[in-house]
């Protein structure tokens, strides 16, 4: 039988990203398939403690086995900003055209464009908290490139490549990815839980 594993996410990139790098004997499923339609809060003060509170959330109300992914932009100018507010940083709600004009005016003139992108995941299992982590290291340029992902992707160039995430087809984001490291820890510790 399958395993049952519910992605707390209203985030319909991050379902696409993570999905394909779940191993065929999970049964990965969404918010919506359980009939979960609210807004789960994200009122921690870092990435790990809002990954844990949306986790939380989903095994306190359906009682099952699920994991949450919490990511943030890390700049190194901006002493680590926006990151656990990346998705709130120009405006209330998930602006991402706002939010990437808001970083660019941040660096405008500073040279150091050193950034890196970390995700959290936390899995709850058998009523249990385990944590994932994943960075990739990269660069801020001044103007957008390309048009695929999401989020600050248009911005950010990942050290050792020439292209921004948003140029880059999603199995090429996923071979590097902060996101795609941290599921692949949660799949090497899911393979020896089960
Ligand atoms: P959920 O909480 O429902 O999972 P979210 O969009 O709120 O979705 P996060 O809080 O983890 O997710 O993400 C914060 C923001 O960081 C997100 O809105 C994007 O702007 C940005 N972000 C996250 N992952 C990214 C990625 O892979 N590439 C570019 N930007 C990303």
């Amino acid at each position: 039988m399958k395993h049952e594993l519910i992605i707390a996410t209203n985030n319909a990139h991050k379902l696409q990203e993570i999905q394909p790098l779940i191993p065929d004997h999970f049964e990965i499923k969404t918010l919506k398939q359980i009939g979960c339609t609210e807004d789960i809060p994200e009122t921690a003060d870092t990435l790990e403690g809002n990954a844990l509170l949306k986790a939380r959330y989903i095994f306190e109300k359906y009682g099952c086995d699920c994991f949450a992914d919490d990511t943030g932009l890390e700049i190194e100018a901006l002493n680590g900003r926006p990151g656990v507010y990346s998705a709130r940083y120009a405006t209330d709600g998930h602006d991402f055209e706002a939010n990437i004009d808001k970083v660019l005016g941040e660096l405008n003139g500073i040279e150091n464009r050193k950034a890196r992108f970390r995700t959290v995941i936390a899995l709850i299992l058998d009523g249990k908290a385990s944590y994932f982590e994943g960075i990739v290291n990269g660069k801020i340029i001044t103007e957008r490139k390309g048009n695929q992902g999401f989020g600050y992707d248009p911005v950010f160039i990942p050290d050792g490549y020439s292209q921004t995430f948003a140029e880059m087809l999603l199995s090429e984001k996923n071979k590097i990815s902060h996101r795609a490291r941290a599921v692949a820890k949660l799949v090497d510790f899911l393979r020896t839980e089960k």
